[in-house]
């Protein structure tokens, strides 16, 4: 009876916490209106472009294409829309054949289209391959039918398709396939014969490095696709573009490509019934947003294969859920990591580190967790730890624990390569995680394979693991290993920085990026600084070597994975290390696919108030794209804060799902931002901190059911209005 009381109440918590989020949400979002712009042509179906972004006239009507730039952000080269004629992109050939799953079509170039990028080897012979793998997921994947081409390997991501199909009866949807004036695929919920897939348009491309599909949607209420700050949750169709490629930059106003690699939205249908569409696919591309009356999204590809899940919900949640269910659910957060966590990049030693946690407890602000950042290493070495300030972290360790309190590690992914630092490394004056490394070979390569690919990070001259070989993993759980057990720091969780992957020096330090298709493809997403016209930005060379699981590939094609694959080894090695522990890595970079492995915060924010209302979208969005324990760094991470924001920050955060207040050093100005933790501020911070705090508390069992919910449902664990 007092089971089923408790748990009774556990439900009724968690709708509460859920309201009171929502209620957090609706005052903070803001909900504009769609306002369409007014097409400037007598237009009558989307506009599909001819020519990506930018252009010229000259060769917009050399394409026999029309130019028409309508903002900023849109293409200005557009295919003819009566194409009654021959058609643009692609016809069928020969029958639509069945398939144990579904069915499959081979489709044949129409010559005549134009290419905006004739040095992009178009594909003349695009396979479809239809498959229906339950009664509200399909899948459409459009591939090369003569030769294999780059794609997301199982390896990194495993959505498995079943080996019968559901009964037809049952299916949500149908699928319909359209030859005229040339070929496309349309996708029907069958209840409310709503088109929610609509690729019946011209302009569908597929060339070696440039693939370009538009599809017309069921209406203009569009959510989704990371990471960007978007600033609303709800998307403005206004042409709006937004690049996705992993990149180590933090949330700011302009429509930048940020840490992780999410190519997912929802559509809420005039129904009001949602879909969702993933397209599985790691590289870069461009999304861009066309308003009512014809609500499309084209993406800009420049690589792999155009590989669509579809999920027909009806609710926002169930698409939600099946989203998860074909990726992966969400890990379960041990509980202790539902409590109040505290940062801080700049604490100079263990002493700084004690004092911080000496005045919170006299405070009586409740503190789960403490982290250390890249100061406790030598010469920021990862798997190091320095016997100035930082001698003692072993004992540091043993005091949280006393006090049942957790430790969380920071962990770089560049191993310093520097021989002066690396000869000095203590505890042995030698570096084992380089020289292992090499002699397991587990870095990236240089485009020629000749040695192994230099960067820049923290440790100055660093070598990049190659998480996409078997060895990397191995090797990276010696090194874990060595560090818990041998050298004593025995940490409860990882936090993994710097894996879009960052270098400080764009490319390569031993030589320049080569100018080639790799680096410098055809058409560049409009990425942060694409003006530099390369794609290596703040990154390594494209044409680097990466293992790909044997099926070897330039860094180009992977790029976007490296976060993901550093995160699911480290999980993997977290389990080995503490088998009766659920393992918790807080990651930076993320792909889809993440959640199952690890948890991650939203970066490198600033102490300004705009970014305490954008951290709640970023929140939102990381819910539908499967990692829902995510959260902001609380008060802001670059800037001084001030005490007026980080109480409301304070406030807003304790409903974060990841709670932690984090603060950056002000590098390399040794003393750093004020400091921001709560205890710090005295009378009345402390008084609000607390009372929010221990509201947080007194809602963690709703808050861990939601967990457990979305760990075995693949529900959402923070909500919009909407979905509810
Ligand atoms: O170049 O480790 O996002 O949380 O404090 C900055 C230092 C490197 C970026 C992370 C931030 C962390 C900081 N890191």
């Amino acid at each position: 009876m007092l089971k089923e009381t408790r748990s009774k109440l556990y439900c009724t918590g968690g709708v509460v916490l859920v309201l009171l989020l929502c209620v957090v949400v609706a005052l903070i979002v803001n909900f504009s209106l769609d306002k369409p712009l007014t097409p400037t042509w007598s237009q009558s179906s989307a506009m599909v472009a001819c020519v990506p972004r930018g252009g010229t006239v000259k060769q917009c009507e050399e394409l026999g294409c029309i130019w028409r730039p309508i903002s900023d952000d849109s293409p200005n080269c557009w295919f003819p829309e009566d194409s009654s004629q021959n058609g643009y992109g692609y016809e069928i050939k020969g029958d639509i054949q069945p398939t144990p799953i579904g069915k499959t079509m081979v489709l044949s170039r129409i010559p005549t289209t134009p290419l905006a990028y004739p040095e992009s080897t178009p594909v003349e012979e695009v396979r479809l391959e239809v498959e229906y793998h339950d009664v509200n997921r399909l899948r459409l994947k459009f591939t090369d039918s003569k030769q294999a081409r780059y794609e997301v390997s199982q390896h990194a991501l495993d959505i498995r398709a079943p080996s019968t199909p559901p009964a037809a009866d049952d299916m949500l949807y149908e699928v319909i396939y359209i030859t005229q004036p040339q070929f496309g695929v349309k996708v029907i919920r069958k209840d409310t014969n709503a088109t929610i897939f609509d690729t019946a348009l011209p302009g569908f491309t597929f060339t070696d490095q440039y693939l370009q599909l538009t599809t017309r949607l069921n209406s203009s209420h569009v959510y989704g696709f990371g990471e960007h700050n978007h600033g609303r949750y709800k998307h403005d169709m206004n042409w709006r573009r937004w690049p996705i490629f992993s990149r180590g930059t933090g949330p700011k106003a302009e429509p930048l490509n940020l840490y992780g690699h999410q190519p997912f939205y929802m559509n809420i249908e005039k129904s009001g019934k949602a879909n969702g569409v993933l397209l599985k696919n790691s590289n870069a591309m461009d999304i861009v947003l066309q308003p009512d009356p014809y609500p499309a999204i084209s993406y800009q590809v420049i690589g792999g294969v155009l590989d669509f899940y579809i999920f027909l919900g009806p609710s926002p949640e169930n698409v939600v859920e099946q989203y998860n269910m074909a990726i992966g659910y969400p890990v379960m957060p041990p509980y202790w990591s539902l409590g109040f966590q505290l940062c801080k990049w700049g604490y100079n030693g263990t002493a700084h580190v004690r004092d911080v946690l000496r005045r919170q407890r006299e405070a009586n602000i409740p503190q789960d967790v403490q982290y250390v950042d890249i100061d406790y290493t030598y010469e920021k070495l990862t798997f190091t730890y320095n016997r100035d300030g930082f001698r003692d972290l072993p004992k540091l360790v043993q005091e949280l624990h006393d006090m049942g309190q957790k430790l969380i590690l920071i962990l770089d992914p560049g191993i310093g390569t520097d021989e002066n630092v690396t000869s000095r490394a203590p505890p042995n004056n030698s570096y084992p995680a380089l020289n292992d490394g090499v002699r397991q070979d587990v870095f990236i390569k240089n485009p020629n394979k000749t040695g192994y690919l230099t960067a820049e990070v923290w440790p100055g001259k660093v070598y990049f693991p190659d998480y996409t070989k078997p060895e990397t993993t191995e090797w990276w759980t010696r090194c874990i290993e060595d560090f818990y057990v041998n050298q004593k720091v025995q940490y409860d969780a990882l936090w993994l920085d710097m894996n879009e992957p960052k270098s400080f020096k764009s490319g390569s330090l031993t030589g320049s990026c080569d100018k080639n298709q790799w680096n410098n493809p055809p058409y560049l997403p409009k990425i942060e600084d694409y003006d530099k016209g390369h794609l290596y930005e703040g990154t390594i060379c494209m044409d680097a070597v990466q293992d790909n699981w044997g099926q070897e590939t330039v860094h180009y094609n992977v790029h976007s994975l490296y976060g993901h694959t550093m995160a699911m080894a480290s999980y993997g090695v977290l389990r080995k290390l503490q088998p009766s522990k659920r393992p918790l890595v807080l990651t930076r970079s993320t792909f889809s696919g993440t959640g199952k492995y690890a948890v991650h915060w939203l970066g490198d924010n600033t102490s300004e108030w705009p970014q305490l209302a954008w951290s709640i979208i970023g929140m939102l969005e990381f819910n539908i794209f499967g990692i829902p324990y995510v959260g902001a760094d609380i008060c802001g991470f670059w800037g001084d804060t001030t005490e007026e924001l980080c109480t409301r920050w304070m406030q807003v955060g304790a409903f974060y799902p990841f709670s932690r207040n984090h603060n950056a050093q002000n590098y390399p100005r040794v003393d750093g931002f004020i400091e921001q933790d709560p205890a710090v501020f005295g009378e009345p911070f402390v008084t609000r901190a607390r009372d929010v705090l221990n509201t947080r508390y007194r809602l963690l069992p709703y808050l861990y059911t939601l967990f457990h919910y979305a760990h075995t449902t693949g529900s959402t664990v923070v909500r919009p209005l909407l979905h509810e």
